[in-house]
């Protein structure tokens, strides 16, 4: 019976060989453009790293707006940002949140030093960096196999590259996902694009709306070749909305008649992050948005409701964890997916893969990354290898003192399971 420490071994030798799937990222192919191009999609490299938005909030919290005003630093250039902020979080100041040791795990196993005092030798090493050859190097590094973007449709910039270059999609190392957040966040503002793209579609969901709507969504599922669709939704999203027996809402006729028929027809299925509650301040841009908690209740009515759909679904609050890890024990149609952005902490991410393991056995999707800057998939996966491997080990030694026998074999599969096959096989299902 192998002991711990043979287990401790095998865990980590199966994780350490096991490629890494990431559903969830905001890494763009280099088609897309590679910074440090002004308009660029594909963000890499130090200033990036350093200027990423979790950061900018960490900053704020030491160098107040009174003392440096948020309209001057965002005029400033990118690597005086970055100045600003190593000095304050990475020299002054102890690194020691998650966003920050991320930073620092990055540069060591890119083979950096993390201690230096400022940003200058950092900048000639990434400086002699190709974008196509460093999303190799960075997958190698990460064990990343397949790294799937997120593709807002109603981002003006993105829309246009997608119908100016057909092969924008041809990189095998990349996946796409249509995002489409405002059709459920602010249907007045969706419904005026689709009507100056030429759809006829109407606010009040009459004429030919539901078609028109749904021949959108058909025209960029086939365009990107989309994998599955996603949206970010705030704390207050219901379904269904209308309260009682209150008409439909625009959101409710949207995910009845438009989303789930498509996506059903497809076999696609729907990605629901929910509890981003946007720009509380909105001064600090991509770093000004907040958690708040989210009815796991109108997860549960969707699953019922739509048999036929399958549901990626992440939550942001800490609070809404166990609620949603029991309504997944009730759906088979319901994953579960990553810590989520606020979540994406060590204490975080072990209580709730802790949980989920008790709960669900491997049947969930432990992480999913949500990187933004190409640089990142390094420390999510080496911070996040090693977490779940910690959880991993206690559950196989409790497993042991039942006198069951975990094989190097079952670890295999079942690392393969979390960190890949759920979400290849769920997809497929
Ligand atoms: O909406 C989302 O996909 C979120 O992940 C946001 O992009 C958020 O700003 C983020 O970067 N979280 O890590
Ligand atoms: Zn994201």
């Amino acid at each position: 019976m192998p002991s711990n420490t043979l287990i401790k071994k095998l865990v980590h030798a199966a994780l350490d060989a096991q490629p890494i799937t990431y559903l969830h990222t905001h890494v763009y192919n280099p088609r897309f453009g590679s910074s440090p191009k002004p308009g660029s999609m594909l963000l890499w490299g130090i200033d990036e790293l350093v200027t990423y938005h979790y950061l900018v909030a960490e900053v704020y919290r030491v160098v107040p707006a009174s003392v440096l005003p948020y309209e001057t630093f965002w005029k400033m250039p990118k690597a005086d940002q970055a100045d600003h902020i190593w000095r304050h979080l990475f020299v002054e100041r102890t690194p020691v949140s998650e966003a920050c040791r991320g930073v620092l795990t990055t540069l060591g196993l890119l083979g950096l030093n993390p201690n230096e005092k400022t940003l200058k030798p950092h900048r000639k090493w990434f400086a002699a960096q190709k974008p196509d050859a460093y999303v190799d190097k960075v997958m190698k590094l990460a064990h990343v196999d397949k790294i799937v973007m997120t593709n807002p449709v109603f981002d003006d910039a993105e829309r246009a590259l997608w119908e100016s270059d057909p092969k924008l999609n041809s990189d095998p190392r990349f996946a796409a996902v249509l995002r489409i957040d405002p059709l459920l966040r602010d249907w007045p503002l969706a419904a005026k694009r689709l009507r100056e793209w030429g759809y006829d579609v109407r606010l009040d969901f009459t004429g030919k709306t539901v078609a028109e709507t749904q021949r959108f969504l058909r025209h960029w599922l086939d365009k990107m070749n989309a994998i599955y669709v996603a949206c970010s939704l705030p704390p207050d999203f219901r379904y269904p909305a209308a309260s009682g027996n209150g008409a439909p809402t625009a959101a409710d006729n949207f995910i009845r008649d438009v989303l789930t028929p498509v996506l059903a027809e497809r076999n696609l299925p729907w990605a629901l992050m929910i509890g981003s509650r946007l720009r509380v301040n909105p001064a600090l841009n991509d770093a000004g948005d907040m958690v708040g908690q989210s009815d796991v209740l109108s997860v549960v009515n969707l699953c019922r409701e739509f048999p036929a759909n399958k549901f990626l679904v992440t939550m942001l609050a800490r609070e809404n964890q166990h609620e949603l890890c029991v309504a997944a024990r009730k759906f088979g149609n319901l994953m579960l997916f990553g810590c989520w952005w606020f979540l994406n902490n060590p204490s975080l991410i072990d209580e709730i893969t802790r949980m989920r393991l008790e709960l669900l056995g491997t049947s969930f999707i432990p992480q999913h990354s949500d990187a933004r800057i190409l640089d990142q998939l390094v420390y999510k996966w080496d911070h996040n290898r090693k977490l779940i491997g910690a959880v991993l080990v206690d559950k196989y030694a409790d497993l042991q003192a039942t006198g069951y026998k975990v094989t190097p074999a079952m670890v295999k599969r079942d690392v393969a399971l979390l960190l890949r096959e759920n979400f290849w096989e769920f997809l497929k299902r």
